[in-house]
């Protein structure tokens, strides 16, 4: 078998042992897509990281592989998140296929439909709470303190260990370089942590010669980074990242700071538009948490961030992080669009109706 999953690609690099059980589902090996619309857009050679290709569709499988496969190593019966949607829908599956009870805590109505099918689909407790996702996130680690169950959120440091594969992945798929510049998008502030993570590693083990400038952003209205204050009451169309008091905050600041990189805000309007750009120019569908990568993207090319930048870098890489695939949030397609139209089942008003 030629892919068995990132415990088996990249055991050198992780937590784990002979002894280790491991609980897989192939994920890992995501596409590298070059993007010609944006390289064109920003003068730079653009490579779309397709994460939404993961077994769940998100890239929580990376760090949810190796965090249920030690649970159940130390003997876990039951795992508990928190979560915006995919954190909870990729822990359902992988409790699944560990055979442990899996419980979760959603902020009410703040849900993507398809992660929420998910994690019901898979079994999982899913326990809505009238509050939001910090909320929730405080309580899980409060009931994982005092009773017999293993706290599978990225404060869980076998979860970023899991993600830094995605920095792995891109080096080796650009032919053992690193990217000039990293975008990705913020929420919890994991993700961004764990791939300077992976970048450090194979830097420090010499599989590449430099580190890329990270480019973090945050949605306007939860960009507790950003306005360094804890965001009470976060609000965004792109729930995933609806996140006000984010747990790897400190680690993200080193990310940025380390590399000379920025963490910015994008309005949803902008979100959107590049979210709709992805899915028209590209053919590649994402949830709107991820086009918050591309949009950040859009905006410093917009303000020449990059030429100032540049001046010495010739033909510059850019790989935007693509977190979750589209069909997690159908609504949000659905109320982006024109809705079907309806004729008659007869040939004359279909071809008027085609407009061909
Ligand atoms: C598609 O599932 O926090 O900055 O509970 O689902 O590592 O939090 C999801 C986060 C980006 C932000 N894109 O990553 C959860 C959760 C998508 C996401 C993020 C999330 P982090």
């Amino acid at each position: 078998m030629s892919w068995a999953g990132i415990i088996d690609k990249y055991r050198e690099f992780l937590p784990v042992s002979s002894k280790t059980p491991v609980v897989t589902l192939n994920e890992g090996n995501t596409p590298l897509v070059p993007s010609p619309v944006l390289s064109d857009r920003l003068g730079l050679e653009v490579y779309l990281k397709y994460e939404g290709l993961n077994p769940t569709g998100s890239f929580k499988d990376r760090g949810m592989t190796v965090a249920v496969s030690k649970a159940k190593e130390s003997g876990a019966s039951a795992i508990i998140c928190a979560s915006t949607g995919n954190t909870s829908a990729s822990a359902a599956a992988y409790a699944a296929r560990a055979g442990l009870r899996c419980v979760v805590l959603i902020p009410k109505g703040a849900v993507a439909q398809g992660k929420l099918s998910q994690a019901l689909i898979h079994g999982a407790r899913v326990i809505a709470i009238d509050g939001n996702f910090d909320q929730a996130l405080m309580m899980v680690r409060r009931i994982a303190q005092t009773e017999a169950i293993t706290l599978v959120n990225s404060v869980n440091p076998y979860r970023l260990e899991g993600q830094k594969t995605g920095a792995f992945e891109v080096c080796d798929q650009l032919g053992g370089k690193a990217p000039d510049f990293h975008a990705i998008p913020v929420g919890n502030a994991g993700n961004i942590s764990a791939y300077w993570m992976g970048y450090g590693e194979y830097y420090e083990k010499k599989i590449v010669g430099s580190k890329p400038v990270m480019l973090g952003f945050q949605a306007e209205g939860a960009a507790p980074i950003v306005k360094k204050k804890i965001i009470k009451d976060p609000r965004t169309i792109a729930t995933a990242i609806r996140i006000g008091n984010p747990a790897s905050w400190k680690s993200a600041e080193n990310a940025r700071d380390s590399s000379g990189g920025v963490i910015d805000t994008v309005t949803d309007k902008e979100i959107l538009e590049a979210y709709k750009l992805l899915a028209d120019k590209e053919g590649i569908f994402v949830e709107p948490a991820s086009a918050a990568s591309v949009a950040g993207v859009l905006k410093l090319g917009r303000t020449g961030y990059f030429e100032k930048k540049l001046k010495s870098m010739k033909r510059a890489t850019l790989v935007c992080v693509l977190t979750g695939h589209g069909l997690k949030d159908p609504d949000r397609a659905i109320a982006s669009v024109k809705k079907p139209k309806t004729v008659a089942a007869n040939l004359n008003a279909i071809l008027k109706a085609v407009k061909l």
